[in-house]
């Protein structure tokens, strides 16, 4: 062969070669035009919720993973990358077969080689770009879901420490059923979303199969969307999961006097919590006016109608506002209905409350009339208590409780003796502190629950109230009991009587100052040593001493 026509060949090659790149360079960039975006196989959230399904079959009393939009690197990624070889592909393979039919390639033999050379390259090419897109996909989408895990679950972590540290859980008020993580219904499309943790579905935010984005997490959550029960689908008091929740119970026997004690120790703390600006408001609006007008009854000094029924729902009230605040849920359950047909409904509440009140009837305890003196007493319908004996109901009431495996072990337990006011009327001033009550009830014959409560429970403290209107320095306040409760869960309103008292004594001026209830509108937080509770304690019992 001459030089000449070596030149030309080679010059042919090198023609045939660089049209090889060239088609390969348009090859690969059709397929991922195609590939990802022109005709792109799109995972829906419910092709997702299937595969996830199929993969992990749900158990009974699972619930199917939520239908939202699957993070990129975790889900869609392993559908474009396929689709883009498969653009390649399928493309390289028609153009392969076009100068096919080994005649044609005799006949144009020069220029039928050029082509293969041509084809071989642009397959050469266009197979090293896709791939090396491919492991660059393969690789970025690896790293992001590193990322995505160690995100999320620090943001798990985060959110399990705040809701641990604050007390935060949700609580139904229909089936009281209690939980970190309830259900979310989408604003768009009422979608119920049923894990909105951070995940593979989000980190900050998911993206609902409606399109609508949605916070995640429940403390963002709890602001933004309607909570819903797991169990039961009634909707959530706003912010319930994201804020502590105290769940307080009120037992005792008929007439004991427990609806007027729930409304009076309301009062109290609606006073308490206003005095430092610390806003008390109910979330369930129909609850709000049944409060307005038994507030309104009690303060109108009228004496209230004795109510057979308890209450069918806890009455719950927000304290404070803000990541700070408290939901409370109050339950009127009457010791009664413990042995009726609505035990289960009223043993569910009590097996996930934080403290009871027990509610005593002075007027119950045998031989009360022999302590009284004064014009009153000789009045008809004085004596007017209609229960047992308070020793034998609490003996009852508390034997039901862990009969029906109520850990009364894990809970505070408030013993009030009530119609403090009615006693006073007749000549018979009860003392305001819990040592000196408890030595009077043990005097009074009313043994059995003395001895008992301290075993039974974890914490007992006694009260004396009078439920009528909240009133500046009045003793008896029926606040007092709801307040230590609270306490006892960390709420310690700013304004508590006792704060303000360790506050102003001078052991408690020392103190508090490392760690006193903040002022403006927040509640105090969270106080793990006990030291305010101690220092009121002290305090008190430096003003009384
Ligand atoms: N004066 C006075 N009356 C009370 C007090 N507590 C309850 N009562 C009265 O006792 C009766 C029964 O009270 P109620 O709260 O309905 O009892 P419950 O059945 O335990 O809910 C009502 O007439 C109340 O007005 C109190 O502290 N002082
Ligand atoms: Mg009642
Ligand atoms: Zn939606
Ligand atoms: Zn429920």
């Amino acid at each position: 062969m001459s030089y000449a026509v070596r030149a030309d060949v080679t010059i042919a090659l090198v023609i045939s070669a660089g049209l090889g790149v060239l088609l390969g360079l348009v090859l690969s960039v059709l397929s991922v035009l195609h590939g990802l975006a022109l005709s792109t196989i799109v995972i829906t959230p419910s092709q997702d919720q299937r595969e996830r399904v199929a993969a992990n079959p749900v158990a009974t009393g699972q619930f199917a993973p939520d239908t939202a939009w699957p993070l990129y690197p975790l889900r869609q990624v392993r559908a474009d990358v396929p689709r883009m070889w498969r653009e390649f592909t399928t493309r390289f393979r028609k153009l392969w077969k076009w100068p096919a039919p080994v005649a044609a390639r005799v006949i144009f033999f020069p220029l039928s080689a050029a082509a293969v050379l041509c084809l071989a390259v642009a397959g050469l090419t266009g197979a090293v770009i896709c791939g090396l897109l491919a492991l660059m996909a393969q690789i970025s989408a690896a790293a992001g879901t590193v990322a995505f895990v160690t995100i999320s679950s620090l943001l798990r972590v985060a959110e399990r420490g705040w809701c641990a540290v604050m007390g935060a859980e949700s609580s139904c008020p229909r089936c009281y059923h209690v939980t970190a993580r309830p259900a979310y219904r989408c604003p768009g499309c009422s979608r119920l979303h049923r894990d909105l943790r951070a995940g593979r579905l989000g980190l900050f935010t998911r993206r609902c199969a409606c399109g609508k984005l949605l916070p995640t997490m429940a403390v963002r959550a709890a602001w933004r969307l309607t909570a819903i029960c797991q169990r039961c689908g009634a909707p959530l008091a706003r912010g319930s999961a994201a804020i502590r929740d105290v769940r307080i119970a009120i037992i005792g026997d008929t007439s004991a006097g427990k609806t007027r004690f729930l409304y009076a120790g309301l009062d109290s703390l609606m006073a308490t919590a206003s005095q430092d600006g610390v806003s008390l408001g109910f979330p369930d609006e129909s609850q709000a006016g049944e409060v307005a007008g038994a507030l309104g009854q009690l303060r109108s000094g009228a004496d209230t109608v004795p109510t057979q029924d308890a209450l069918a729902a806890p009455l719950t009230c927000l304290l404070g506002s803000g990541p700070v605040s408290t939901l409370l849920h109050l339950f009127d359950a009457a010791g009664q209905h413990f042995a009726g047909p609505r035990m289960h409904d009223a043993l569910g509440f009590l097996a996930h409350s934080h403290g009871l009140i027990y509610l005593l009837d002075p007027f119950a305890i045998d031989g009360i009339e022999k302590q009284m003196t004064g014009p009153n007493v000789t009045s008809p319908g004085f004596f007017h208590a209609t229960g047992h004996d308070p020793d034998v109901a609490y003996v009852e009431v508390v034997s039901h409780l862990r009969g029906s495996g109520v850990r009364c072990g894990a809970q505070r337990l408030a013993v009030v003796v009530a119609k403090a006011d009615l006693l006073s009327a007749g000549g018979l001033d009860l003392p305001g502190e819990s040592g000196a009550i408890t030595r009077w009830l043990t005097q009074m014959g009313v043994h059995n629950l003395v001895l008992s409560a301290r075993r039974d429970f974890a914490e007992v403290r006694y009260f004396a109230v009078a439920s009528n209107p909240a009133q500046e320095g009045k003793p008896h306040d029926p606040g007092a009991p709801l307040r230590w409760l609270l306490g006892g869960r960390g709420t310690w309103l700013p304004g508590d009587p006792l704060i303000r008292l360790a506050h102003d004594s001078e052991l408690g001026r020392g103190r508090l100052r490392r760690g006193g209830p903040r002022r403006g509108g927040d509640l105090a937080e969270a106080d793990p040593a006990g030291e305010r509770r101690d220092l009121a304690e002290d305090a008190t019992a430096e003003v009384r001493g």
